[in-house]
């Protein structure tokens, strides 16, 4: 596969040729199990790789600072055109370099410094931007934070699941003047409804940060918050299966604030080749073929969590909706951290990231889980039977961490598993 017209110039450069060749064979070979991560199609990594990138466009369609944007004009508003047309909203901004990006200029756009947003705080499962203290947004902003309802251990009703009553009881309390419904490392669907009514309850802004979801809701598996939330703001390479980069949505009333916070509040020079290979993907994400994969990636999480339940791994919340599964370690090995665990299935080609749980008793750098999603692993074709196998592969692996010839075993099958599902072969042209 090739990236673009211009791929075999790389060869001129061995050094960067060879690490792209090494990662190519590290992304086909072993395990990609990084919830926030998938494989974008060739279509998707030919308009990024595109001569796009030659192209300086501060401003927007039809008000730029530069000449020579006619074409590129036209790339932005089809972004805009597609992706609104996907949603349902009133107007698009598709400029945002990253999630991080978009949420910054939503709050710089609706809010003046100090004043006060309604958040989930990072180790319940909520995101940086979200008013971690290691995050610049809590430096202008001041954060309330909500969580999840406590662990119960019957099954029928695990618990932490999106504390409601928590969230109104602070909302009443605080009068944020933005309430942030959204997470990026929580397994069950988040209804948007229940937060419109605590925001208009204060006469609070509603922003949903559906940067993980985004692909679910554009393939109908989850909600779509549209219709209740003023903004929507997410990023286009984790379930949407774009280039990286971010966008936000809005209803008309905040289009200009928006606009004007993204550029030239917080960025300059738009990556329009990113923004082409956004507006590919959005077309792609319209596509009957999409709402099928995305259900494909909810069933094979499902299937995941169950599998790995049968191991001795605790699923937080008891399981998942989306298509991440968020472990606790500790019913599985309670010396076990989420750092050792990430390290070992590693050295096994399974690629995952360790993950806060939450009322976490070890820090963000050690944690106690771990979190693994299907989205690329479905996207290359896997299916239930292979999701449950990774399970049992990924235990083993664990179990005999100190045996190197066990680990080695392991990436023994892995690569003979991912033989079997390379993703670049799934595409069509
Ligand atoms: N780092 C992303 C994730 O993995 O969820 C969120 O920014």
């Amino acid at each position: 596969m090739t990236s673009s017209p211009f791929d075999d110039y790389l060869t001129r450069d061995e050094e960067v040729a060879d690490l792209l060749r090494q990662e190519w064979v590290r992304q086909t070979t072993t395990l990609q199990l990084i919830a926030s991560e998938n494989f974008a199609s060739p279509a998707v990594m030919a308009a990024t790789g595109s001569i796009l990138t030659n192209k300086y466009s501060e401003g927007y369609p039809g008000r730029r600072y530069y000449g020579g944007n006619q074409i590129v004009d036209e790339v932005e508003d089809l972004a805009r055109r597609r992706l609104t047309a996907l949603f349902g909203a009133d107007h698009a901004n598709v400029q945002p370099h990253s999630g991080a990006n978009a949420n910054l200029a939503v709050y710089l756009a609706l809010l003046q410094p100090g004043d006060t947003i309604l958040a989930m705080r990072l180790d319940q499962g909520g995101h940086l931007t979200h008013g971690s203290p290691a995050s610049i947004t809590s430096t202008f902003f001041n954060f309330v934070s909500y969580g999840v309802t406590p662990r119960d251990d019957n099954p029928e009703s695990p618990g932490e699941l999106i504390d409601f009553d928590h969230v109104r009881r602070l909302a009443l309390e605080h009068r944020p003047k933005l309430i942030v419904a959204g997470a990026t490392a929580y397994a069950r669907r988040i209804d948007p409804a229940p937060f419109r009514e605590i925001a208009d309850e204060i006469g609070a802004l509603l922003m949903f940060d559906s940067a993980h979801v985004a692909g679910l809701i554009a393939g109908g598996s989850h909600p779509n918050p549209v219709p209740y939330a003023d903004v929507v703001t997410f990023t286009t390479h984790k379930t949407l299966r774009g280039p990286r980069g971010g966008a936000i949505l809005c209803r008309e009333e905040h289009a200009k604030a928006i606009d004007s916070s993204v550029f030239p509040g917080q960025q300059g020079g738009p990556l329009e080749h990113a923004v082409a290979a956004k507006a590919v993907a959005f077309r792609e994400a319209a596509l009957p073929a999409f709402a099928d994969y995305t259900d494909a990636v909810v069933t094979n999480a499902r299937a995941f969590a169950n599998a790995l339940s049968a191991e001795g791994f605790r699923c937080v919340s008891g399981g998942t909706d989306n298509h991440m599964v968020i472990l606790d370690l500790r019913t599985f090995d309670d010396d076990l951290t989420g750092k050792v665990a990430q390290e070992v299935l590693d050295r096994a080609g399974i690629t995952t990231n360790r993950n806060q749980i939450p009322d976490d008793p070890r820090s963000p750098f050690i944690t106690s889980g771990l979190r693994v999603g299907t989205a690329a692993q479905t996207t290359a074709g896997m299916g239930p039977d292979e999701f449950a196998q990774i399970a049992s592969l990924m235990a083993r692996t664990l179990r005999h961490r100190d045996d190197e010839s066990s680990v080695a075993g392991v990436h023994g099958e892995v690569a003979e598993l991912c033989g079997r599902f390379n993703p670049y072969a799934t595409f069509t042209k």
